[in-house]
C-alpha cells in the first residue's frame, strides 16, 4: 500500500450528526439546497417548495451524504434576512425532509432557526459565521447536532472589498482552532465538528488557492475539514466561465479539495461530482 501522505493522516473517523455517524473513510458529499431569491448560482430556483423537495430527493438518490438547505444567501454583496422569513423558507424543508430519513444541514447564522431546525430533526448546523452569535454555540450545544465552522473576513456585504492577510493559512487555521475549542468548552463532543475554510469569503483568488493547497494543514487539527468552491467566483476568475457553466471546474475544484486532504465537499452538481469521487476512489482502492 501506498503511505498516505502525511497531511491526510489526523482527521477523525467519524462525525456525528444526530442520529447518523458519517464514516470518513471515504469523503462526503453535501449537496446544496438554497431557497434565496438572490443566491449567486441557484437564487429563486427553488422558492417553490414541491420543486426544492423534489431536488433534494434527487440529490439524495444521486448519493448526497447530506443536504445543505440554505434560507439566507451569503454571496457578495447580500443583505441580511429577517428571522421570520428565513425560518419560513427553511423549517417546512428541514422537517419534511429529516422526516424521510435524510441527513439535513441548515446553513445559519441565527440561533432562533438553529434551535427550530434541531427541534425539526437537523443534523448539521452549518454556519458561515462558525457560531460567534451571541447564543449560537448554546443553540448547539446539549444536542447532538453536528456542527460545520466556517472562516469568514468581514461580513458578506464587505467581505470581498479589499480582503487582506498577513497569512491567510495561519489566520484561518488560528481563528478555526478557537472556535472549535469554544464549542468543546461549551460541551460540543469533538466528533460533532466540522471546520471550513470558507472559500470566497473574504478571500482573492490567490487566498483561496493557498487555501486550497493548505487543506492538510487544517485537516491536521483533527477534524474533518468542508471544502465548499463549487461554482465560486474563483472558478470563474480561473476559466472564464459564467456561473452556469463552472460544472467541470467545480469537479476539478472539488477532487483538488478531497487530494489535499479535505473530508466532505460541498457542491451544487451531486451526481457529477459522485461520479468524480468514485474515479478517485477505484483508482486510490487498487493502489
Ligand atoms: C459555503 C457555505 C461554504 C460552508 C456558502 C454557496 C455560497 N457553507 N455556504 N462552506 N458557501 N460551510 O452556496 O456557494 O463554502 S453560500
Amino acid at each position: 500500500m501506498v503511505a498516505k501522505p502525511e497531511h491526510a493522516a489526523k482527521p477523525a473517523p467519524v462525525l456525528r450528526c444526530g442520529r447518523f455517524t458519517f464514516d470518513l473513510a471515504r469523503p462526503l458529499v453535501m449537496g446544496i439546497l438554497n431557497v434565496t431569491p438572490d443566491s449567486f448560482s441557484d437564487g429563486g430556483r427553488y422558492l417553490d417548495r414541491e420543486r426544492a423537495l423534489a431536488h433534494a430527493r434527487q440529490m439524495r438518490d444521486d448519493g448526497a451524504d447530506l443536504i445543505d438547505i440554505g434560507g439566507e444567501s451569503s454571496r457578495p454583496g447580500a443583505l441580511p434576512v429577517a428571522e421570520e422569513d428565513e425560518l419560513a423558507r427553511v423549517m417546512p424543508l428541514v422537517a419534511a425532509l429529516a422526516t424521510e430519513g435524510i441527513a439535513i444541514a441548515v446553513d445559519t447564522r441565527k440561533p432562533a432557526v438553529m434551535r427550530e431546525a434541531v427541534a425539526a430533526g437537523a443534523a448539521m448546523i452549518n454556519d458561515i459565521a462558525a457560531l460567534t452569535a451571541p447564543g449560537a454555540i448554546e443553540a448547539c450545544a446539549g444536542v447532538d447536532v453536528g456542527v460545520c465552522l466556517m472562516h469568514m473576513q468581514r461580513e458578506p456585504q464587505t467581505m470581498q472589498a479589499a480582503p487582506s492577510y498577513d497569512d491567510v493559512v495561519v489566520e484561518v487555521r488560528d481563528f478555526l482552532a478557537a472556535r472549535a475549542a469554544a464549542c468543546v468548552d461549551a460541551g460540543i463532543a469533538r466528533e460533532r465538528i466540522a471546520l471550513d475554510p470558507g472559500f470566497g469569503f473574504g478571500k482573492t483568488l490567490a487566498h483561496n488557492l493557498r487555501l486550497l493547497r493548505s487543506l492538510g494543514t487544517l485537516a491536521a487539527m483533527g477534524y474533518p475539514v468542508v471544502a465548499g468552491l463549487s461554482r465560486k467566483g474563483s472558478l470563474g476568475e480561473i476559466t472564464g466561465r459564467s456561473v452556469d457553466e463552472r460544472m467541470p471546474a467545480s469537479l476539478a475544484a472539488a477532487l483538488c479539495a478531497v487530494l489535499h486532504g479535505a473530508a466532505i465537499v460541498r457542491v451544487h452538481d451531486v451526481r457529477a461530482t459522485v461520479d468524480a469521487l468514485k474515479v478517485w476512489a477505484a483508482v486510490e482502492g487498487g493502489a
